[in-house]
């Protein structure tokens, strides 16, 4: 009775964020137009077979262009905020070996300011996957230490011209999974494969996403220093980092399988947030790979003192994490030294966690929100949370616009979301993704995530359901909050 009691008397704080989520490749098209260079993804998605449906990001949803109208459509929603990504090459289109593109700076700058007029708030990501191609050809981007440089510069660009209107910086999206794909999988730029997988453009050694995770931390911490050495205390903004979190729930009460799934997590979160909060790689790091972790200085040890305001987390999806170290098992593909010995694939009694969605990667699991945002709030002292992305696809029924199975998913992650809240985890916004059907990477236009579908000939948007129940559901939000204050 009690439970449903503090059920029905939650409310979110009036300064929550609601939002919807995109990233720049993803939605903006233009590809080279006002002096925008190419990417690495513009590169990436050239090579046949890396892109399901062999399309790419040059047009898009051609939000570059329709950003007027889309934010129209985020303000009917309700949302009090905006998060995307600012496109690198078309800032710096040669990155700090050439000049600032002042008509990048001012397209961003006319957006920023036409999310404001609509009384939302920016939640701009610097990094969201696609870096100038140019860094990439001159030193291999995220496996120099050299890349840090370049960050740091691009970040003062963005936080001397947009930060006066700026709040919510994150510097990365998700580099654990640009770092697996890129660097493990070859299924993002640059291609690299560790050699155990099959189908590689060139055998890498698994030491490479460590490596490059290193420069990534690095590049992190230092563009946190610059923020609050010259321009937190006047521009008075937040800044954080976005990873991806997938729950890994043991496969079984075994100490190993419990003890495998904190691996996983060693492996996939913990590995970049214990060293931004920490200072130090994860101990389950450590043990396995040894010598090949790359260490930080003194000067690093330093800025993560300090290293970031909130972390920004995207969940998705959860799946059974098996031991693969003291026992026999079928490693599958996770089952290797560079991710710690565990089966994250594993089946219990024949079936995986959660729900599937036709989509091999995601099977619907509202409870690990719950655990995620619990598991984290723990391990990092309550620091503020966001969702900076959650949301919904399938393959081919996805396209509907009787999206029932994404509002029965938004609903019940967010009452997951309610129920960590209750428990205490400080969360903070919650941002939806998307907006709009987008260029999904190596699935292209395969899977819609929209609560708008995009015609990709017409470039037309229509809602889905799910776009009017979000309204619905944030307007309901904001009744309650405003009864609650009368
Ligand atoms: C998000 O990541 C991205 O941040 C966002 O840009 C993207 O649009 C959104 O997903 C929806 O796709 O190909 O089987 O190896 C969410 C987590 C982790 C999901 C990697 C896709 C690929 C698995 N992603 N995963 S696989």
């Amino acid at each position: 009775l009690r439970e449903i009691k503090t059920k029905e008397n939650f409310r979110f704080p009036k300064d929550f964020l609601f939002g919807t989520a995109s990233s720049s490749y993803q939605c903006e098209g233009a590809y080279l137009t006002d002096g925008k260079a190419l990417s690495n993804w513009d590169v990436f998605t050239t090579i046949p077979g890396k892109i399901d449906d062999e399309s790419n990001g040059k047009v898009a949803a051609d939000h570059y262009h329709r950003y007027p109208e889309d934010l129209d459509l985020m303000k009917d929603l309700g949302v009090n905020s905006y998060r995307f990504s600012l496109s690198w090459a078309r800032i710096l289109p040669k990155g700090r070996f050439g000049n600032v593109n002042m008509k990048g700076i001012d397209h961003y700058n006319r957006m920023i300011n036409a999310v404001l007029e609509r009384g939302m708030e920016p939640f701009v990501t610097l990094t969201h996957y696609d870096v100038p191609h140019e860094l990439e050809l001159r030193y291999g981007s995220w496996l120099s230490p050299h890349i840090r440089e370049d960050f740091v510069h691009y970040a003062e660009i963005c936080f001397r011209y947009f930060g006066d209107r700026v709040k919510f910086w994150t510097t990365f999206n998700q580099p654990n999974v640009q770092l697996i794909l890129g660097y493990r999988k070859g299924m993002h730029p640059p291609s690299h494969c560790a050699n155990y997988f099959g189908n590689c453009t060139r055998g890498d050694s698994y030491k490479e996403p460590l490596v490059a995770a290193h420069n990534i931390i690095r590049s992190h911490l230092a563009a946190v220093y610059l923020y609050r050495m010259k321009y937190q205390e006047q521009q008075r903004g937040k800044i954080g980092i976005v990873m991806n979190s997938i729950w890994y729930e043991p496969v079984s009460d075994s100490l190993a399988d419990r003890l495998a799934a904190e691996r996983a997590q060693a492996f996939y979160l913990t590995w970049f947030l214990d060293p931004v909060v920490y200072g130090r790689y994860p101990k389950e790091l450590h043990d396995i790979v040894g010598e090949d972790l790359p260490e930080f200085t003194t000067d690093d040890l330093k800025l993560s003192k300090n290293g970031l305001d909130f972390i920004g987390i995207n969940q998705y999806t959860g799946e059974y994490a098996q031991d693969c170290l003291h026992s026999a098992c079928e490693p599958g593909k996770g089952g290797s030294k560079g991710e710690g010995f565990v089966n994250t694939n594993a089946l219990k009694d024949g079936l995986a966690l959660g729900e599937p969605t036709g989509i091999s990667w995601f099977h619907v699991y509202p409870q690990g929100m719950e655990k995620a945002l619990m598991y984290v709030s723990e391990r990092y002292k309550n620091i503020p949370l966001y969702i900076t992305e959650n949301g919904f696809s399938e393959n081919g029924t996805g396209i509907s616009l009787n999206d029932h199975r994404r509002v029965k998913f938004m609903s019940n992650y967010l009452d997951a979301l309610k129920r960590a809240m209750r428990k205490g985890a400080d969360v903070r916004g919650y941002f939806t993704w998307s907006l709009l059907d987008s260029f999904e990477w190596s699935f292209g236009y395969t899977l819609r995530f929209g609560l708008y579908h995009v015609d990709f000939d017409t470039l037309e948007r229509t809602p889905r359901l799910s776009a009017s129940w979000y309204k619905n559901f944030i307007s309901k939000n904001n009744a309650q909050s405003k009864d609650a204050d009368a």
